[in-house]
């Protein structure tokens, strides 16, 4: 960013990897960039909507995507994060002055459903009936 500060962009595994190769342009461009990987080896958003109404969720489910490889081989750093002490490496990272790309490759669980999407899924259910009289 040009006026000193970080820029932070967070995606699911799906989305990035649709995405994929804006990484390389932002490594090659960000003066310094924090990504967020909430990686659930699923399209997450899929599961909760369809899944749960009984579609088979085989072509939903991605293969847990190492992005921390893939982050290191186009030059950025990153770590992979399981637990909260995980995000040393990006404190660390922060501490040596942000310099550059640093992505963070969240191991999430794919069975926890937000409630906002909850309350979607109910309002749209709502919806329909109302509609289908
Ligand atoms: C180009 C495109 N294809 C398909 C979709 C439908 N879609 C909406 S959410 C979603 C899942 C995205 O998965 P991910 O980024 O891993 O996020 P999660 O739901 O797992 O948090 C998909 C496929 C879309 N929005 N855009
Ligand atoms: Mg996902």
């Amino acid at each position: 960013m040009e006026d000193g500060g970080t820029l932070v962009l967070t995606s699911g595994d799906g989305g990035f990897l649709m995405g994929l190769s804006d990484l390389e342009s932002l490594i090659a461009t960000a003066r310094s960039a924090i990504v967020v990987i909430y990686n659930d080896a699923a399209y997450g958003a899929e599961i909760h909507q369809y899944g749960s109404q009984g579609m088979t969720e085989k072509p939903m489910l991605i293969p847990e995507v190492d992005f921390r490889g893939v982050a290191r081989a186009l030059g950025a750093e990153s770590a992979i994060i399981r637990s909260l002490g995980d995000l040393s490496a990006l404190q660390d990272w922060i501490d040596a002055g942000a310099n550059g790309t640093f992505v963070t490759d969240c191991r999430i669980t794919s069975t926890v459903r937000a409630p906002w999407l909850n309350q979607w899924m109910n309002a749209t259910r709502t919806a329909k009936a109302a509609v289908a009289g």
